[in-house]
């Protein structure tokens, strides 16, 4: 790290790309341009729009400049294009993608040697460096959606895969931890960088709830799926033998039962902690809970909380990143998972999807009223 702001960023900015290109250092043009999901873009996609995102709000918004190429920006429009039909789309690919990657890069670090980040620079995308936190967060967050598609990826082999995969944390449970009725504040306070979605910082009145101290097991789950006959999570298949095990990236690995469970639904997860005799919390008790429990941030956790604004909420920059996904279509998981870096997953920070979905890396962990 280094002391000049400026010169942090643009390290900042050059470690997320190294990390993004490193998960598709394996992989040629033809496996980057395939659809493996209707459910998950292409790896081209992502790559396009994340560099697409950085031209749009470091180059253009910020730096006052033309967009390169005018017509790429509605392709690269998450809301404009469902993922499922993102394969068929005119997007940048192979030599062209690379360079125009590289290009806006180049155009980024232009501009940043003329704006003004000061903690009280007058324009809020500015401010504390806003808008360049975005950026970071924002392909770092794509940088995930990455390893959603790359679990579906055949013979797909990584080091930085191998090496998250090695800090799976063992999960023993059921330790619980009793968080006494009170007031608690939840959300993003004023400083730092954060989400529309995690502000106003606000006071929430919680009865006294009992919540597990660690996530449910991959052994815990096990036992639902004999007692109950529950489905198994995404990617699970008959060992043949009356066991499991795990197919993702066309492996044929051996389930550790230690480690938390992920690739499960929302109504997986509930129906766990129903079958446990307990049941999902919600988001606010997660967060106010959150100092007290272990084996955070290896996988994503269902809770009961739909997506919906915080009291006060003003959408910014862009209604399209949080206020549009708002309303009971969508639940809260809350933590982060082992393909989350750890610079996003926040204790305020809110992840959404729709209850049906397992191509996230998603597990839960359980409550109960005290
Ligand atoms: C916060 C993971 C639900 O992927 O839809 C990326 C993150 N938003 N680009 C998503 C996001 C815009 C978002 N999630
Ligand atoms: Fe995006």
């Amino acid at each position: 790290m280094t002391a000049n702001p400026k010169a942090a960023i643009a390290e900042r900015l050059a470690e997320a790309r190294e990390r993004t290109l490193e998960l598709i250092a394996p992989l040629d043009d033809a496996q980057l341009n395939t659809v493996f999901s209707p459910i998950l873009s292409p790896l081209a996609w992502d790559l396009g729009h994340i560099a697409n995102f950085e031209e749009l709000w470091l180059v253009q918004t910020i730096g006052g400049r033309e967009s390169m190429d005018g017509e790429l920006g509605r392709f690269y429009d998450a809301i404009e294009n469902p993922r499922k039909t993102r394969g068929e789309l005119p997007i940048l690919r192979d030599a062209e993608l690379r360079s125009y990657m590289a290009d806006v890069r180049e155009r980024t670090l232009e501009v940043l040697e003329t704006i003004d980040i000061a903690a009280d620079a007058e324009d809020p995308l500015l401010r504390e460096g806003f808008v360049y936190e975005m950026l970071l967060a924002h392909e770092l967050q794509h940088n995930e959606t990455m390893l959603q598609l790359l679990q579906m990826v055949p013979g797909y082999e990584s080091a930085l895969v191998e090496d998250l995969l090695a800090l799976q944390p063992s999960v023993p449970g059921p330790d619980t931890v009793v968080v006494p009725a009170g007031v608690h504040e939840i959300g993003a306070g004023e400083r730092g960088f954060a989400y529309d979605n995690e502000r106003g910082r606000h006071p929430v009145e919680l009865a006294a709830f009992e919540i597990d101290r660690t996530p449910v097991s991959n052994g815990a789950y096990i036992e639902l799926m004999k007692d109950a006959g529950a489905e198994p999570p995404l990617y699970w298949e008959p060992d043949g033998d009356g066991g499991w095990i795990d197919t993702a990236r066309g492996r044929r690995a051996a389930i550790d039962p230690s480690h938390p469970v992920v690739h499960v639904s929302w109504e997986q997860a509930d129906a766990f902690a129903r079958w446990a005799g307990k049941r999902l919390p919600s988001e606010q008790e997660w967060e106010a809970a959150r100092p007290h429990l272990d084996g955070v941030g290896h996988a994503w956790e269902w809770t009961a909380s739909d997506f919906l604004a915080y009291p006060g909420f003003k959408a910014f920059p862009y209604p399209e990143y949080s206020e549009v996904f708002f309303g009971p279509e969508h639940k809260v998981l809350r933590g982060g998972s082992w393909a989350t870096h750890p610079s996003v997953a926040r204790p305020s920070f809110r992840n959404w999807d729709l209850p049906q979905r397992r191509q996230i890396f998603s597990g839960l962990r359980c409550a109960r009223d005290a």
